[in-house]
């Protein structure tokens, strides 16, 4: 069977010393290096907003990051501002080293919509266009590993699931943001839809 590893955003600001760190966000990174080895297909993704994005608690006043708001296409946790675009912090982990990865998707960078998914973004409804790209090179399983679990990780391996890719995750290759739960939450998501977390 065709199958891909999606390494997803092991980013600078992600890891402690961040503008949003994962705790423990950096300590996956060894694993992922020597997970990506044993794949031939490897994909990265990157978030990558511009200054001033819709998701960034400081174009919210009075509102704290971390708290939600509704949007537009939905509701939206604020977060404090990330992954800008050029930024030391967009970059990926100096230690991540995956230099057979074939693509970079980058998501984020609409100023109004944020996109946690690597396939949707926060509509639910703009594709990002890896889902045709994967399609397209015949990939039938998915393997995702990365930031956050409970975010992007989650929201990507669930979107992979429902186009109809064998999807699975392996945890230890994954850190939590879990903002009231949402970690656990994560974990019951997956069960019911027939991702697999290994
Ligand atoms: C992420 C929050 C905001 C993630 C990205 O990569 O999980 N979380 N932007
Ligand atoms: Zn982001």
């Amino acid at each position: 069977m065709t199958s891909a590893l999606i390494i997803v955003d092991v980013q600078n600001d992600f890891c402690p010393g961040g503008n949003l760190a994962v705790k423990g966000g950096d300590e996956i990174v060894p694993l992922i290096n020597a997970l990506a080895r044993q794949y031939k297909d490897v994909i990265l993704t990157q978030d990558w907003h511009p200054e001033g994005h819709s998701s960034f608690a400081s174009q919210h006043s009075g509102h704290a990051p971390f708290t939600q708001i509704e949007m537009p296409y939905g509701p939206q946790t604020l977060w404090p501002d990330h992954c800008i675009i050029g930024s030391e912090g967009a970059e990926f982990h100096k230690d991540l080293d995956v230099p057979h990865a074939e693509l970079i998707i980058r998501k984020g960078f609409r100023k109004t919509i944020d996109s946690y998914s690597a396939f949707f973004e926060n509509d639910h409804k703009t594709p990002t266009g890896l889902g045709g790209y994967l399609k397209e090179r015949g990939f039938k399983k998915l393997t995702l590993v990365g930031l956050a679990f409970d975010y992007c990780v989650r929201y990507s391996a669930e979107d992979a699931k429902m186009l109809g890719f064998e999807t699975e995750v392996i945890e230890r290759a994954t850190r939590a943001i879990d903002l009231g739960g949402t970690a656990a939450l994560t974990c019951t998501s997956f069960q019911q839809r027939g991702i697999k977390l290994i």
